[in-house]
């Protein structure tokens, strides 16, 4: 069947800029929705950067002013990979001109933002997500369908962290390509939007919505260089922050993130321990899921160690990349998100997460840094 062509504008050449990219160019190739990205143009602030982004990739054509691509007709889809404090702006446009919205997290800098964000989108009646890929790394798509089917029984405990170390020198400095995630006015908060969101996204679509949180945040390193100004100004991230929670279902959340655990790159864990069965992942080790079943005969039972690799269809997306045992990886989730994406658009359904999920992560979000703040527990929402 001919595919329906869909003409992305994608807005931002940076890490996640590329990802997107990768993942528009190959999601036809090994899945089989009814549309066909077209890589249409590119947009960036420095034009020779973004005509080499747009070359490098195949797009057609680049420019450096975003509202070009949301007035151009012939753009059916906006993909937002710039840094936070720009989503909403962008967001609002590009729904108001009745275009197809992917954006990355986190949706936006507080909840306020958020929701006018979903509203605008839900008004227009245009499909959007949030670009929340990990959900889709087959293992943690795997967790999901196994708590969905009861296994766990009564859930008692998740625990979440997400490590790095690539801020611990003094001369990283704020604001910038990438280091935009130092600069407060940029990012909004730093370890909390940047990668407790993920955590919190996971978390909340395994076991349900946080309730109320209790968190500890510090910033290590008070001052830095801004790449911008060239002046050394106060940092406003949270370089770090653990928190714990009540989640809605009566179990205890233990999250915590830093930039400053060194020897970490992207250590993204979690481990959920309900009555008949323990659940843990672990992205450096992506494929494998961790799998006690107090179920299990006595004189066999104990940690598995399932390789989501298998085909027959009940180990998520693997049926569509090689033969059973063989990896896929971080790159794919980006072409599984795209791809449920388009079956979602071609359905007339909203692939999740959508705005409105985002802004559920948004409020624990803004009430993790409330907390952090003022050392109280904080109803979220
Ligand atoms: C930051 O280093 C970062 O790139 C995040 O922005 C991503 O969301 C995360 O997946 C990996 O780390």
């Amino acid at each position: 069947m001919a595919k329906k062509q869909l003409n992305v504008g994608l807005i931002g050449y940076g890490f996640m800029g590329r990802t997107h990219s990768n993942a528009y160019r190959n999601v036809n190739a090994f899945f089989d929705p009814e549309y066909q990205p077209v890589l249409k143009t590119v947009c960036g602030l420095v034009e020779g950067e973004a005509k080499a982004f747009a070359d490098n990739w195949g797009y057609e054509s680049h420019c450096t002013d975003w509202r070009q691509v949301i007035d151009d007709k012939n753009i059916d889809m906006v993909d937002i990979c710039v840094p936070n404090n720009v989503h909403s702006e962008i967001a609002l446009a590009a729904a108001a001109a009745g275009k197809a919205i992917l954006c990355e997290k986190p949706l936006a800098l507080n909840v306020a933002q958020a929701e006018e964000m979903a509203k605008a989108v839900e008004d227009a009646g245009v499909a959007n997500m949030v670009s929340f890929n990990y959900r889709r790394v087959p293992a943690v798509t795997l967790a999901k369908r196994l708590i969905e089917e009861g296994r766990l029984g009564k859930i008692f405990h998740y625990r979440g962290q997400f490590l790095q170390d690539w801020t611990i020198s003094s001369n990283v400095p704020q604001g910038g390509m990438a280091t935009w995630r130092l600069d407060v006015k940029a990012a909004g908060s730093g370890v909390i939007g940047d990668l407790l969101a993920h955590s919190i996204d996971t978390a909340m679509w395994h076991n349900g919505p946080i309730t109320k949180v209790n968190a500890l945040t510090e910033t290590f390193i008070k001052e830095r260089m801004h790449a911008e100004t060239g002046k050394v100004e106060p940092v406003g991230i949270d370089d770090a922050c653990t928190f714990f929670c009540r989640f809605g279902n009566g179990s205890l959340g233990n999250f915590e993130s830093t930039r400053y655990a060194r020897g970490h790159k992207a250590l993204f864990t979690f481990e959920i321990n309900g009555e008949n069965a323990s659940i843990a992942w672990d992205l450096h080790d992506l494929h494998r899921l961790s799998w006690f079943d107090h179920n299990d005969e006595g004189k066999l039972r104990g940690w598995r160690s399932i390789h989501v690799s298998d085909h027959g269809g009940e180990q998520p997306y693997m049926e569509n990349w090689w033969v059973p045992g063989l990896q896929i990886g971080y790159a794919e989730s980006f072409v599984h998100q795209i791809a449920d994406f388009l079956e979602g658009m071609a359905k007339g359904e909203l692939a999740a997460p959508t705005f409105r999920d985002a802004v559920e992560t948004q409020k624990v979000c803004d009430a993790v840094l409330e907390s952090g703040k003022t050392g109280q527990w904080v109803d979220v929402g």
